[in-house]
């Protein structure tokens, strides 16, 4: 081979990895010098923005994965621009296209009678609308020590935004749930990362009483909209409450099973804390890991930001939100004394259960310096939130620290 040849032969084979790897074709890939690696795939292969998005911080871009600065989550209902975004796999053509035809829901298994509904099927069980807080359970994995590997996120994979659908128990009653019935498992249309289609990106599920209770949600319309192609287009589900991993986007099948639902990320230590507390960057066996059902009680101060500078003749208001997997929150206080007193905070009802509540308090310091403000939320089952990160787990799950930002008082 003449080296002109044994260059374009190099080039050819290195496009068509770049290209398979991106998914596109590189139209003016014969400019691209021999050896320069297009930026999407650089070592930090992260687009500024996604499509859909506004002001997210993105931490991966392939698959999908950004969470929402603290200080943008002040809305009582979270926009769509805002709401954090997490997927395992690729975005499916529909939720793209916006096209229904040839989709469908079925639910089998541990039925007396399957079915497969239209969109138009669904709507037709009593409507309900409900704000409901998603949150990613790897949401706080960047505070823990030795890291556990998986997206970094800090505060922001949570959101609580306002959605329209009907109860899952509804449609499951209509297909006669059989007693052998222990377990629900989703299917959605998201391709694998490999490109494999027998695998699926993600396959989880929840108990059977948790697919029958009247918070367990199938929607098809998030604020008003329908379902944006990022959150689940056409129809999810939603178990509120539980990790996000549960509520499955983009639904195409329920499959009632007759044993605890064994699919993709239900298994292995996916999801799942040590039985018993370990210490920091134990190897924990898979049967000493149990699956993460409620998510404990946290919360968040979404205003001032951390590192303001405040005039201290005045009051600074704070504001924030406040949710728990067990229920409501019962008590919100703040601390600005390193956690020596507390101050009880003015803490609303939610709109509805599994809905954030919001918190507002107006604090004064004493004299000029540095402050931080430590918030700390109550359940009603009476957890509280942990100062420091609570029990160390090899995933990184379930960071429920209290959150502290910064004030400098002049
Ligand atoms: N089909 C499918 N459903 C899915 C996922 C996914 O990758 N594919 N990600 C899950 C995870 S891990 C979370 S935290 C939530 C995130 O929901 P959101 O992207 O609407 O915020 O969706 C869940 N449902
Ligand atoms: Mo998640």
């Amino acid at each position: 081979m003449s080296t002109t040849s044994r260059r374009l032969f190099l080039q050819g084979t290195s496009l068509a990895t770049f290209s398979a790897a991106l998914g596109l074709p590189i139209p003016f890939g014969r400019n691209l010098p021999l050896g320069l690696t297009p930026v999407a795939l650089g070592a930090d292969p992260v687009l500024e923005t996604i499509p859909g998005k506004r002001g997210v911080r993105v931490m991966s871009d392939r698959p999908i994965n950004c969470e929402t600065p603290v200080t943008l989550l002040d809305d009582d209902l979270t926009p769509n621009h805002l709401h954090f975004v997490r997927n395992n796999g690729h975005m499916p053509a529909r939720a793209e296209s916006g096209e229904l035809t040839g989709w469908s829901l079925t639910i089998d298994g541990e039925v007396a009678k399957p079915l497969t509904l239209s969109l138009d099927e669904v709507r037709k069980y009593p409507t309900v609308e409900r704000a409901l807080v998603v949150e990613c359970a790897g949401n706080g994995r960047a505070g823990y020590n030795p890291p556990a590997s998986g997206n970094q996120w800090t505060l922001g994979g949570v959101g609580c935004a306002l959605y329209k659908g009907v109860r899952l128990r509804d449609v499951l009653k209509d297909a006669g749930v059989k007693s052998t019935a222990v377990y629900i498992g989703y299917y959605g249309e998201d391709p694998h990362l490999s490109g494999d289609p027998t695998k699926e990106s993600i396959s989880r599920g929840v108990p059977i009483a948790k697919a029958l209770d009247e918070n367990t949600l199938l929607v098809w319309e998030m604020n008003g909209e329908p379902l944006p192609a990022l959150h689940g287009f056409p129809l999810r589900l939603l178990c509120p409450g539980w990790p996000g991993s549960t509520s499955g986007k983009w639904l195409t099948r329920i499959w009632v099973r007759d044993q605890i639902h064994d699919g993709t990320k239900m298994t292995g230590d996916a999801y799942r804390l040590p039985l018993h507390p370990v210490p920091p960057g134990t190897e924990v066996p898979d049967d000493q890991m149990g699956i993460i059902e409620e998510l404990p009680v946290k919360s968040i101060i979404t205003s001032p930001g951390t590192g303001i500078e405040h005039a201290v003749a005045d009051a600074l208001a704070l504001r924030g939100h406040a949710w728990s997997g067990f229920g409501d929150v019962r008590e919100m206080h703040v601390s600005i004394d390193f956690g020596q007193t507390w101050i009880k905070t003015t803490l609303q009802k939610p709109r509805n259960k599994y809905a954030w509540q919001r918190w507002t308090e107006e604090v004064k310091f004493p004299t000029t310096g540095y402050y931080e403000v430590w918030a700390r939320a109550t359940d009603e089952a009476g957890h509280m939130q942990p100062m420091v990160v609570p029990g160390w787990n090899p995933k990184g799950y379930c960071n429920n620290a209290m959150q502290r930002i910064a004030i400098k008082a002049v």
